[in-house]
């Protein structure tokens, strides 16, 4: 497994769970300072992302790019993938195919979690749950160009009430044989959502994609209740070989929260 640590580009997104805040230069030092394989990234658009460096900021920093995440499409620009409005769908899906690319370019797989958006106003849960399999097969396709998949996020209850649990979005993903698509398994969703967070990691098993290494306080590992021992173990079962990116709060200091979840990430991946 391989540890990363999230940089966020979005002034708009500074209150969110990101570890660095200024810039793509110095998160890429700090990361690469304390040890971490890879970054994530959470960019304003595809065009901020290709202006923002990242290529030279990599490869000065040796670090890989772990995951571009899709979010500030809602959070900045207020589009997601259910919106009641047809062209705002489309400009969603357009949003993130170009992110698509872009990272696809750098190796990398995009993230949909808060642009996946809810059923909302008169689009009932059907018809919501018919433009994600649309939005996600195609943004799949485009993926598979890159020979990249896309990685969905479900999140938890307070933030969209299409899919809360990671296997029931499996089953979602297999019903409407969607390929290219995993799953992004993000620890603090998954406190609030799931029984048994080791056992259904272990269930999906070739489907999980991506970790979000975060506690149940949204804080880096170690600082809340999460029982990590048993979920990396699930991790080892299932042959898990990609990132666990710490997408935390920046609490108490982005360089204290980075120290703790390269840490945490070294003790219980170690042997
Ligand atoms: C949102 O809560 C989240 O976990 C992000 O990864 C989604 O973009
Ligand atoms: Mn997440």
């Amino acid at each position: 497994m391989q540890s990363a640590v999230t940089i966020c580009l979005v002034p708009e997104a500074r209150q969110g769970p990101f570890v660095f805040h200024d810039g793509l230069e110095a998160g890429c030092r700090a990361a690469a300072e304390l040890g971490f394989d890879g970054v994530e990234i959470f960019p304003d658009s595809a065009a901020g992302f290709e202006g923002s460096g990242v290529a030279g900021c990599l490869a000065a920093s040796g670090l890989a790019l772990a995951a571009v995440g899709s979010g500030a499409g809602w959070v900045k620009h207020k589009l997601h993938l259910c919106h009641p409005d047809p062209t705002v769908r489309a400009e969603a899906v357009s949003f993130v195919g170009e992110l698509v690319d872009r990272a696809g370019d750098l190796g990398a797989p995009v993230i949909i979690g808060s642009m996946q958006g809810r059923s909302e106003g008169d689009v009932t849960r059907e018809q919501a749950l018919a433009l994600l399999a649309d939005a996600l097969d195609a943004l799949g396709a485009r993926a598979a160009r890159h020979g990249q998949v896309v990685l969905y996020e479900p999140l938890n209850r307070y933030e969209s009430n299409l899919f809360n649990r990671q296997a029931d979005a499996v089953e979602f993903l297999g019903a409407h044989r969607i390929a290219n698509v995993k799953l992004l398994c993000d620890l603090f969703h998954m406190n609030i959502e799931e029984a048994d967070m080791a056992g259904v990691i272990e269930a999906c098993g070739s489907a999980v994609g991506h970790v979000h290494w975060a506690d149940s306080n949204r804080q880096a590992i170690g600082c809340g209740h999460t029982a990590v021992g048993p979920i990396v173990d699930a991790l080892r079962r299932i042959g898990y070989h990609g990132f666990l990116s710490a997408e935390v709060f920046p609490a108490p200091t982005s360089l204290a929260a980075a120290r703790q979840s390269i840490e945490s990430f070294r003790t219980f991946t170690k042997g």
